[in-house]
């Protein structure tokens, strides 16, 4: 695989310097400067590339090139958005890049209620926790709908969860659903989000899973085209939030949107933390199974507190959790082989080690949630010698 690693910029407190030491190869980046829908100008592109240069590395991935909330609804100026769509990907294919990582959540993206829950030993992990979640739609948001979405006992909870909650629990919650993690395209006032969300009547499942495969039919000829590979990420966490549809939260979700539009440039990013949410998705076979359309993986595992869907979960360190790790592994590199057998360029598949838990100079250094230099150094080298090991020569997968 290809390891790289995700940078936000400038503004991130992880350099680029620091991706290199910690072994990485490549970085996964955004402009995440320009608004949602525009085209990104060639010279902001440009100046990316030069920044990774500087570090000593190259920029390898976009993750992402957002998707307005226009698009997701077939609403206002969508047409134009798919068209600057459209018009990015040829520009960024001029200046080298291959891999393009994009979602199509409706107005949430990545969710989590807690960004620093402390596990046993002290580390600062990302939690999402189903009563807090409950209690923030039912009594902080106030979505006129939202009780009738959970079962009577989470109702219960969730009412005495939040008769019990301090005001800046309550400030947490708002800010970590509403106003977006790293990465999120835009972010909202509760008051914004309750009005969000009314732009989604009439959006059922069916409708939103049309409305991808009508973007898709437009876009991915244009990204065979001009030489990109781009990949959807899945759902997080896989299912329904506020009452909005999910639509690619597990494998029928993924062929489905592979089978509509099947051009082998429309692919999935693989983010094993995500669905690893479900314990109806099996991730070594959901790798093997769309192996040859994987562009792009997340690799992250999760602890589920309850078999259900939804549950609460934390990011556990990356060999833990309920993912199957080295299963996982074992599958991308045997893709990986087929592909150097079929003579195909792009047969190292990039991978970063998704999010990292805060641990030892992390805890005072700041970066972004989700995004620390040590936890994610970390979850690196343990991933990499899983590799390593399975594609060793006398031990491994090929002995
Ligand atoms: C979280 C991420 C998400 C993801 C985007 C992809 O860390 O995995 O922000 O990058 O949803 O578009």
């Amino acid at each position: 695989m290809r390891h790289t690693w995700r940078w936000f910029g400038p503004i991130d407190k992880v350099s680029v310097r620091d991706a290199a030491q910690a072994g990485a190869e490549g970085i996964v980046s955004a402009l995440h400067h320009i608004a949602t829908g525009e085209v990104w100008p060639v010279d902001e592109i440009a100046r990316r590339h030069e920044e990774i240069k500087a570090g000593g590395l190259v920029w390898d991935v976009v993750e992402s090139i957002p998707m307005s909330e226009d698009i997701k609804t077939q609403t206002g100026d969508w047409k134009r958005h798919i068209a600057n769509w459209q018009e990015t990907l040829r520009r960024l294919s001029a200046s080298g890049i291959r891999t393009v990582c994009y979602n199509f959540m409706p107005i949430l993206d990545w969710t989590r209620t807690d960004l620093r829950w402390e596990t046993g030993h002290g580390a600062k992990a990302m939690r999402f926790d189903l009563v807090d979640f409950a209690a923030f739609d039912i009594h902080i948001l106030k979505r006129p709908e939202a009780a009738a979405d959970y079962p009577d006992w989470l109702q219960e909870e969730a009412a005495r969860r939040f008769s019990g909650m301090k005001d800046l629990k309550i400030a947490a919650l708002a800010k970590n659903i509403g106003a977006g993690l790293p990465g999120s395209a835009d972010g909202y006032t509760l008051d914004q989000l309750l009005e969000k969300l009314r732009s989604y009547q009439g959006i059922d499942r069916a409708r939103l899973q049309q409305n991808l495969v009508d973007f898709l039919s437009e876009v991915a000829p244009v990204a065979a085209d001009v030489g990109i590979n781009i990949c959807a990420h899945g759902d997080d966490p896989p299912w329904s939030l506020l009452g909005l549809p999910r639509i690619l939260s597990t494998e029928a979700d993924y062929a489905h949107m592979l089978d509509q539009v099947n051009i082998r440039a429309n692919g999935v990013t693989l983010c094993t933390g995500s669905l690893g949410a479900r314990p109806d998705n099996d991730l070594p076979f959901i790798a093997t199974r769309f192996a040859d359309r994987i562009h792009f993986v997340h690799l992250r595992n999760v602890t589920r507190d309850s078999d259900t869907v939804p549950c609460s979960f934390f990011e556990d360190e990356h060999l833990e959790g309920a993912t199957d790790m080295v299963a996982v592994i074992a599958a991308l590199l045997s893709e990986e082989a087929r592909r150097r057998e079929e003579g195909r360029e792009d047969h190292r598949i990039p991978m970063r080690p998704d999010h990292g838990q805060e641990i030892l100079d992390d805890l005072t250094r700041g970066a972004q949630p989700g995004y620390p230099a040590i936890g994610r150094l970390k979850g690196l080298a343990e991933l990499r010698g899983i590799e390593r090991t399975l594609s060793h020569a006398r031990y491994g997968l090929g002995a």
